[in-house]
């Protein structure tokens, strides 16, 4: 079987990341053509990739036939037009959260792609790959602890890009207790709350930071979620789930734990996102490249979050935004499934 050429759209952190990890360690699959609304970011990396081409317009670049799938890595306000036009192509993407910027093109998204009758759309909610998360999955599952009740969370980064307000606390990181909390529960979120202690005085002026978020699924279960993105310190992300007959811990990072004179004892914390769930990432795409090559016997194009996943979580985090002004719960909005 031939290698899958994949357009990667979008070569900024994450998209570069991704063109270096299809590059080097993903198999059966290379990139052969790259696009950036920086043209001078995308020459540079296509020359170091054989057989790869930089193409100016992102529709050129996906529609090119010389493209069999898309990594989606843009801006969130690109992706509305660029997954339709994907969906238009019939090329398989993985995207990158968000689906899209608000609910109702998110939701746009998902008819669409139900009237061609086949899943072309992969979400990149990557918590779902990593080994601690599917540790923790395959737990619940088996059903030793029982059925999970509460769950508490942190997500707390050293820092974020300057653009971060309010608002992407909620859209931007607590997305991924959303998905994590569908993805472990396997149910909706009926409400959200979030609560807004001191802020932290080296936040940015006006930036709500922390933020506890309270979310609570459809059978009525418990999520809290404590959001810190200005601690000055490394990446953190922990999960506990509190079930009936025990709990379960994710995201200690007891790596190596060092002593030293004079009397220290300790380990180290990843500094960011990219570093924590590098792993998560290859997974992610290594299963999607594997779904895509093998979807003329399977069926499917997608093995992990679906569009229908991506607008959930829209719908959720517009309810926390909403919550964000009131301070109250806010009932989430979810229209039929297609
Ligand atoms: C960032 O966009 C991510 O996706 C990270 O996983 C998250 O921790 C961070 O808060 C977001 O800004």
């Amino acid at each position: 079987m031939s290698d899958l050429r994949i357009a990667v759209l979008g070569v900024g952190v994450m998209g570069a990341d991704h063109v270096a990890r299809i590059t080097s360690r993903i198999s059966g699959a290379r990139v052969s053509v790259v696009n950036d609304y920086v043209t001078e970011k995308a020459d540079p990396i296509a020359s170091q990739i054989d057989g790869c081409r930089a193409v100016a317009d992102p529709l050129d670049a996906l529609a090119d036939t010389d493209v069999d799938a898309v990594v989606l890595a843009t801006p969130g306000a690109a992706h509305e037009k660029q997954l339709l036009a994907c969906l238009e192509h019939g090329k398989p993407v993985l995207c990158e959260k968000p689906l899209t910027t608000d609910v109702s093109t998110s939701l746009e998204i998902v008819r669409r792609e139900a009237e061609l009758g086949r899943p072309l759309i992969q979400v990149g909610f990557m918590r779902r790959f990593d080994d601690e998360y599917m540790r923790l999955k395959a737990l619940l599952d088996g059903g030793e602890l029982g059925n999970p009740l509460v769950m508490h969370c942190v997500h707390r980064n050293p820092s974020v890009p300057s653009y971060f307000d309010s608002s992407l606390i909620v859209k931007d990181s607590l997305v991924h207790e959303v998905d994590v909390t569908r993805y472990l529960f396997e149910e909706e979120i009926a409400s959200v709350q979030i609560v807004k202690p001191s802020s932290n005085p080296g936040a940015p002026q006006g930036v709500i930071d922390p933020q506890i978020a309270i979310l609570r699924t459809v059978s009525g279960r418990h999520v809290d979620v404590e959001l810190f993105v200005t601690t000055g310190v490394a990446y953190e992300v922990r999960t506990e789930v509190v079930a009936e007959r025990g709990s379960a811990m994710i995201g200690l990072d007891v790596g190596m734990i060092r002593k030293a004179a004079p009397g220290t004892w300790g380990g180290q914390i990843t500094p960011g996102f990219r570093e924590r769930f590098g792993r998560a990432y290859d997974t992610e795409i290594q299963r999607w490249v594997d779904a895509v090559r093998t979807a003329a016997t399977t069926g499917t194009y997608i093995d992990g979050p679906s569009a229908w996943d991506g607008y959930a979580a829209a719908a959720v985090c517009a309810a926390g935004v909403e919550s964000l002004e009131t301070g109250l719960p806010v009932d989430v909005q979810l229209a039929d499934r297609p």
